[in-house]
């Protein structure tokens, strides 16, 4: 660690996208109009859970201005109405036989435009035939339980899986002799990404050229374009993927919707390119939620606060489908990593997936895969400890995280973490918070309230995170088979100026910029040189995409050793020119030059216009100046950051206000600290928004309670502090510049420390997200509720 430097080529640069989005010239799915294209409408199911007896789509098919109509029918005689998940199973497209959801798909219909199809999904006639759902996962396994996916054949309960992690045997004898042990049950409650841009899609099935080209809302352009492959049976290099401009993802555009499917089947049954918009509302009820994590903590310490052991019990909520989309073999996405930033002796967990007639839970909302819940989970079991053992939580933190000469450190549960300083990130935070004396004023306002009844009450609340991101290697992770590497191709053409084309796919984290900023580092060439590509299968090398904060660990990691491969053969270049020994060169930044004679060399500029010129190479240089990389990391790299919350709160309201958020990060070097500090920022809101006021929930009979922004309450700036930053930097030791992942890092570790201050301003050990005021003030009573009793 030490002071920070920017290395060359790194720093706060304005990001070159803003140009076009903050002038309204961005390019969304929605701004492509294509000649002669339809509109099309997705007919949803009212009911949570029904059969459906019988469905007329004649008076739909007879309106004026509709060009098709489809049901589940339809697309099983197209062998189409069921699609692969990552996780091994399939979903519906269109309900065949019955809906297990409210708001699942059952017909589309295209028409002339959006007015027409939407009044003509009024024309179609279905008729159900409810079942009682199932809506509790606590109940789902139970005797009785409605069966949510009786279509599959021997089916006879709603269990999806049990995984589980770490050494039961051994974590249960630390147990057994601990001098302590806390417990705790709590819910990370359902959530939604709900980014500003809802999911959409332009399909043009060509039946000329016998192609499909497809404009989406897609965060993995590449692996959407094999999933339309295997779907539709039709070879890859006829199908063209282009996510334009994405108006926010937050894990929401990774999976594959029934609605893309339907504009593609509409397409090529019309021979029209049809456009497909989902609304606010079906936004909200139908595409990836995130969390419904069911969770008994324990944890084990001796009784001057030493922890030893953590074991954890899951019951994971995966709706009707389980179309997660982490990899195939982490059923429970990467929620081994509970063990948090703690030495541990032992740790085990067991979770078990349940159907349920919800939504499908993706394991989207920034969430790195389930790490959030796990975070979150050891986070408030530390709080809890403290609390049981009247410790101080900062020092009882301290006092258990890892300690720097113990990376790289094997866990419990199976993980290698890569670089840390976890000591000196808490204290800096806990320095620029000024820990001592907010608790000496917490003290100050809580005897004036004990003497009065009145007043406010001063909450401190302390996370401290290790995510896990940037995956592969590819021989432990895939998805559908396919393994997490991603390629980079660079060019650098004869000007000197490069392109760069990448897999992974910007849905507002500023790829253009730091991706161009990573070839200014290795070559030299300024970023507003160097053109960044992205999006677009006919353009870009094959890889898995942006999810997981994996695109500066992957594919960030393949454009460094592409620049490294484009330099190492400039070098041979320069040695043709200058007629030299390339053994005898040294690069400085944009120049080769000769060893202990800097003032004979070349300038990339002018080697690139060489490699392109009638000039003689030497015989193992084919000319051109471009190289490419397909990069499969070793491990993933593991960021970290101590989080600290400052609350109020009115005890008699039951309200809260953020007042203080000091976020201390370690993302090894940092390309851009703006826009690190910009996601962090981001993450920072989202942990507010979960703890305070982000709610899914249904009533018992699987109702939608939160389908508009006026029930799933999201935060604005007015319910956030000014954001106070600090960092530390411990790079990554397998990394080519050390970088770690950043986008999701305060969404996983935000929330617990929002929980914790609120908690602690009251003195109340445990209760459930989201903390509204009515969820305080019964907390103040004594009798908190859990938010899947919708408590709003
Ligand atoms: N960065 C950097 N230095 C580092 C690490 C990252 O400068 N040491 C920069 C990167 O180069 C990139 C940005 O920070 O420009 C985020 O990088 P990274 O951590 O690699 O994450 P990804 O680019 O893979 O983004 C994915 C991540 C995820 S999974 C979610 S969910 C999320 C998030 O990003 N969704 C977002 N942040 C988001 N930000 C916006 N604006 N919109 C979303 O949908
Ligand atoms: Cu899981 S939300 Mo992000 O990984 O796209």
């Amino acid at each position: 660690m030490g002071r920070v430097v920017t290395p060359a080529g790194f720093g706060p640069l304005r990001r070159k996208e803003d140009v076009r989005l903050v002038r309204g010239r961005g390019r969304f799915v929605d701004d492509i109009a294509l000649p002669g294209m339809l509109h099309g409408a997705i007919l949803r199911s009212p009911h949570a859970h029904a059969r459906i007896v019988s469905v007329d789509t004649s008076a739909a098919e007879s309106h004026p201005k509709v060009r098709v109509v489809l049901t589940g029918a339809d697309l099983a005689a197209r062998d189409m109405a069921w699609m692969p998940t990552a996780s091994h199973d399939v979903a519906a497209v269109l309900a065949c036989g019955k809906v297990h959801f409210q708001g699942q798909e059952v017909a589309f219909v295209a028409a002339e435009d959006r007015y027409a199809a939407r009044d003509a999904l009024a024309l179609i006639e279905v008729e159900y035939e409810p079942l009682p759902a199932v809506v509790d996962a606590r109940t789902a396994l139970g005797p009785g339980a409605p069966l949510v996916r009786d279509e599959q054949p021997g089916r006879t309960d709603n269990h999806v899986f049990d995984w589980e992690s770490g050494d039961a045997a051994a974590t249960d004898a630390e147990f057994a002799a601990a001098e302590h042990v806390s417990a705790c049950d709590l819910v990370y409650p359902r959530v939604h990404p709900a980014p500003l841009e809802t999911c959409g899609i332009v399909a043009d099935a060509d039946p000329v050229e016998g192609r499909l080209t497809v404009h989406a809302t897609t965060q993995a352009p590449h692996t959407h374009r094999v999933l339309y492959s295997r779907i539709a049976g039709v070879p890859e290099h006829r199908i063209r993927v282009v996510a334009p401009d994405i108006g926010g993802g937050f894990g929401n555009k990774v999976a594959m919707y029934p609605g893309y499917l339907c504009a593609v089947v509409a397409s090529t049954v019309t021979g029209r390119p049809v456009k497909w918009t989902e609304d606010r509302s079906e936004n909200l009820m139908a595409s990836s939620f995130a969390r419904d994590y069911h969770m008994r903590g324990e944890i084990a310490a001796t009784r001057d606060g030493r922890i030893l052991a953590v074991r954890v019990q899951v019951l994971a909520d995966h709706g009707a489908f389980n179309a997660t989309s982490q990899p195939s073999a982490f059923p429970a996405g990467f929620f081994g990593v509970f063990t948090g930033s703690y030495d541990l002796r032992a740790a085990h967990c067991r979770v078990t997936g349940v159907h349920t007639n919800k939504a499908p839970g993706g394991v989207a909302y920034a969430c790195s895969f389930r790490i959030t819940e796990a975070s979150y989970l050891v986070e408030r079991l530390v709080d809890v400890l403290a609390h049981d053992l009247g410790l101080d939580p900062a020092r009882l933190r301290m006092a258990n995280l890892l300690r720097p000469e113990q990376f790289p450190h094997p866990t419990p549960t199976g993980w290698e973490y890569d670089s840390g300083d976890y000591p000196a990130t808490l204290g800096l935070a806990l320095e620029i918070a000024g820990y001592d004396e907010l608790r000496a004023e917490q003290a100050a306002l809580r005897a004036g309230y004990e003497r009065t009844g009145r007043g406010r009450l001063l909450g401190i609340g302390l996370s401290f995170f290790t995510e896990a991101v940037g995956a592969g290697p590819r021989r432990t992770m895939d998805i559908m088979g396919l393994g997490m590497a991603d390629g980079a191709d660079l060019r650098v053409h004869p000007s000197g100026d490069a392109v760069l084309a990448v897999s992974c796919m910007s849905q507002g984290q500023g790829h253009e910029t730091t991706f161009a900023q990573l070839i200014g580092h290795e070559l030299g060439i300024p970023a507003d040189r160097v053109q960044v590509v992205q999006g677009d299968t006919d353009r870009t090398p094959f890889g898995l995409g942006t999810y997981g904060s994996r695109s500066t660990a992957v594919s960030g990691a393949a454009t460094v050793v592409a620049a490294r491969r484009v330099r190492e053969r400039a070098r041979l270049v320069a040695g043709a020119i200058l007629e030299i020994d390339p053994a005898d060169l040294e690069w400085v930044p944009g120049r080769w030059q000769v060893r202990g004679n800097p003032t004979v060399g070349v300038s990339l500029t002018e080697i690139a216009a060489a490699a392109y010129s009638g000039r003689e190479l030497p015989d193992d240089v084919e000319g051109q100046l471009d190289a490419s990389c397909v990069y499969n990391p070793p491990n993933l790299t593991f960021p970290c950051g101590a989080y600290l919350c400052v609350v109020e709160v009115d005890p008699v309201t039951g309200e809260v206000r953020v007042r203080r958020f000091v976020a201390v990060d370690d993302c090894g070097v940092r390309i851009n600290p703006m826009i690190v500090a910009g996601q962090v920022h981001r993450g920072l809101a989202d942990g507010i928004g979960m703890a305070l006021m982000e709610l899914i929930t249904f009533d018992p009979d699987g109702n939608h309670l939160a389908a508009s922004f006026m029930d799933y309450l999201l935060p604005t700036s007015m319910e956030c502090p000014s954001w106070e930053l600090g960092e530390t930097v411990t790079p990554s030791p397998h990394h080519p510049i050390g970088a770690k992942g950043v986008g999701e890092s305060a969404t996983v570790g935000s929330p617990a420390a929002v929980v914790n201050a609120v908690l602690d301003a009251i003195g109340v050990r445990h209760a459930d997200m989201p903390l509204t005021p009515a969820q305080v003030w019964r907390a103040v009573q004594g009798r908190p509720l859990r938010p899947d009793l919708a408590i709003r």
